[in-house]
């Protein structure tokens, strides 16, 4: 395709609008040229800022032949209605994470692909597209340093609302790590386990905060993830891997160093959205390109399944305190140049 791929995107109330200016804005190759959203009167406001057309039915702007590809990015219950709706326009489409909530919901999406022959779905797992866990990937994948052994990761935000609650730790946060380390790692999990810290005081009724997530992959990798929403201070996202003959770390991203006041150190990020800017932007331009060529290239709706098997098993085993198993079928052939980034 040599023409500018026509994307319509559903859902605009939050990453879906940050989308819509990254396309129209700083990437090549695509236009947003539809938008629709369950709040008419909200959807009509930004459709008219980024002056493209007003859908308030999702699944009519899917079908219509003002677009050529779909971005979701509605609340997370709504996604497996738009993703099947793509799926049978036989549209690609880019599903912000997770899939979909409850793993048989990401199944069903996964049986409609396989059933339509083509792949068509992308899962938002960004983390791939961050240098960093790029960099570290490579080193990993060549074994450079020899077989990796135990990684020890941290995902600190600095504060969430009360809205969110002790599921969300895993559902939300941690599986970004669940994705990332199963792609760094190129390994299914075999159990997780999830244990709770002291309480700190800033958070409230409805959230442990610290939570500590600890997997096995399926070769024997131990992983230990600490979620702490509540630091009050940073969004902080590290990832130690110990292999057999090094140690490696998660580069910071780079900036300046400011020495003043008797103090010599650099400033971290506050938030995730400028935290991996970058790998918005990378995500997304290799999205369209690949939509242009027809392929996928990033994570596939069998890696969104994936997550939500790991993420249920790592629910299952905060609610009951125990060490819980993770069945997780073979790669169906399909799907099985998943890790080609
Ligand atoms: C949020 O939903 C995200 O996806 C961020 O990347 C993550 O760091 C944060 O913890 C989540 O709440």
């Amino acid at each position: 395709m040599n023409t500018e791929l026509r994307v319509g995107v559903i859902g605009v109330g939050a990453i879906g609008r940050t989308h819509i200016e990254r396309i129209n804005e700083k990437l090549q190759g695509a236009k947003v040229t539809a938008c629709a959203d369950v709040n008419v009167e909200f959807g009509k406001t930004v459709a008219e800022k980024y002056n493209c057309k007003f859908y308030a039915n999702g699944e009519e702007m899917i079908a219509s032949d003002d677009i050529d590809a779909v971005i979701v990015t509605t609340i997370d219950p709504f996604h497996e209605q738009y993703v099947m709706a793509a799926i049978k326009a036989g549209k690609y489409v880019f599903c912000e994470k997770p899939l979909a909530p409850e793993p048989d919901a990401c199944r069903r999406i996964v049986d409609a692909e396989m059933a339509g022959g083509k792949k068509l779905v992308q899962v938002g797992f960004m983390r791939r597209y961050d240098l960093g866990y790029r960099q570290l990937k490579e080193v990993i994948k060549n074994r450079t340093y020899g077989e990796p052994l135990m990684l020890h990761c941290a995902h600190r935000n600095p504060a969430v609302d009360e809205s969110y609650t002790t599921p969300m730790a895993v559902e939300n946060s941690m599986i970004h790590e669940i994705d990332v380390l199963r792609w760094l790692l190129d390994e299914d999990y075999a159990t997780a386990e999830v244990v709770f810290a002291k309480n700190t005081r800033r958070t409230h009724k409805d959230l442990m905060d610290p939570q500590i997530m600890i997997l096995t992959t399926k070769s024997g990798v131990r992983i230990d993830v600490e979620a702490f929403v509540n630091t009050g201070h940073c969004y902080d996202i590290k990832c130690e891997v110990c292999c057999e003959d090094a140690i490696l770390n998660l580069p910071e991203p780079s900036n300046i160093e400011v020495c003043a006041n008797a103090f010599r150190g650099h400033a971290i990020h506050s938030d995730w959205s400028t935290r991996f800017v970058e790998a918005y932007n990378v995500e997304v331009q290799e999205w369209i390109n690949a939509t242009k060529a027809g392929r996928v290239d990033g994570p596939t709706a069998w890696d969104g399944y994936a997550g939500q098997v790991t993420a249920a098993a790592a629910s299952k085993a905060r609610d009951t305190q125990k060490v819980v198993k993770i069945e997780m079928e073979e790669t169906p052939e399909f799907y099985k140049i998943r890790f080609c980034l």
